[in-house]
């Protein structure tokens, strides 16, 4: 029997956001991508993770515990019509994930084995094997991104680990010409070429620094992870302006409020703003099973308040990456987190894109 094609308004009327989730989308919303302003793209992939692994988890367990988000958010009202859609994950890139994820760990046994003729000419060959990798998952990423940028979609990068968004940021580049980053995150991440790999997940910020011109400034906060070269390089490079955890922390036990300090952050960036979100920036309580957790760090409302504080400013959040979110054997607390989070930050991020 012919059956009708459902439009959009069809679905908007036949959905009601108080029931239980009903639909497989994430959030349990029916819409595919041409009818979602939102489109999340799923990366994942962990090859140069130096500590826990599980963050290649990262996008399927933030769906799964993305059906029990509640939908309404008096922030940006009926903000579920608008539509959000994630993209099937790509077979491919859990293949190579898995395959080249393997040869990093044979490299890293050889980094604490005693240096011979042989073993330096094994990890240059893993080197070079590695770094072709991650080349192709950055071009797979830009390539994916543009497309949905160019449709002036609102493009968000679910990882795996803090490497995927390199690809991203390169396609924001591209499409704008002036943007800054926000990225919040325990660690500075600007370590060149970390454990000899080029495009590790401790090294994207300093990737970033070098190839992206239009990059007006990297405001890193909630930094407390950092050897002595990262710290030389946010106090020297002119566009590196770094909010240490410590700093934000002892300005607060002062009597500074954590408003006025969001003002001080706001005042750094750009009018077009893309954030960077490694979760363990937040207290390892709130994710405790990814890749590197460290003590301190924010609550999740702290970011929540500097984000609405910046779309409240008149800035424009252009898009965004939620990285490092993993799951451990015994809970899925992590993902839990993530996918509140990231539903409030896609409405923040759409409140910025109404106006
Ligand atoms: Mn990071």
């Amino acid at each position: 029997m012919f059956k009708k094609k459902l439009t959009k308004s069809d679905k908007i009327n036949n959905f009601n956001p108080n029931y239980a989730a009903l639909y497989d989308g994430i959030f349990g919303l029916p819409f595919n991508a041409d009818e979602s302003n939102t489109i999340l793209i799923p990366v994942p992939w962990e090859v140069t993770v130096s500590y826990h692994s599980g963050t290649a988890k990262g996008p399927e367990s933030i769906l799964n515990a993305s059906y029990q988000v509640d939908l309404f958010d008096p922030f940006l009202e009926e903000a579920w019509k608008l539509g959000i859609y994630i993209e099937k994950i790509n077979p491919h890139l859990l293949k190579k994930n898995k395959q080249y994820r393997k040869k990093a760990e044979t490299y890293f046994d050889l980094l604490n084995k005693k240096e011979t003729i042989q073993n330096k000419r094994k990890k240059q060959l893993i080197i070079r094997e590695i770094n072709n990798a991650c080349k192709w998952m950055n071009q797979w990423v830009k390539n994916t991104a543009t497309h949905y940028l160019r449709r002036n979609k609102l493009v968000s990068l679910i990882g795996g680990d803090h490497s995927t968004p390199y690809g991203f940021i390169q396609a924001i580049a591209e499409q704008h010409r002036h943007f800054s980053i926000l990225q919040i995150d325990a660690h500075a991440d600007l370590r060149k070429a970390y454990q000899g790999l080029q495009f590790s997940h401790a090294s994207i910020m300093y990737n970033v620094i070098q190839d992206i011109q239009s990059l007006t400034k990297l405001v890193q906060i909630g930094i407390r992870d950092y050897c002595e070269e990262e710290y030389q390089h946010t106090q020297s490079h002119p566009k590196i302006k770094t909010f240490f955890d410590k700093d934000i922390k002892q300005a607060m036990y002062y009597g500074e409020s954590w408003d006025r300090i969001c003002s001080r952050i706001i005042k750094e960036l750009d009018d077009n703003i893309y954030i960077s979100f490694d979760i363990d920036g937040l207290d390892p309580k709130l994710c405790p099973n990814t890749g590197t957790p460290v003590a301190g760090g924010f609550e999740t409302e702290q970011i929540l308040f500097l984000l609405e504080k910046i779309v409240l400013s008149g800035k424009k959040i252009i898009a965004f990456d939620l990285n490092e979110v993993a799951t451990g054997k015994e809970n899925e607390w992590d993902a839990n987190v993530a996918a509140r989070l990231l539903y409030r930050m896609i409405n923040i991020a759409q409140k910025s894109w109404s106006r």
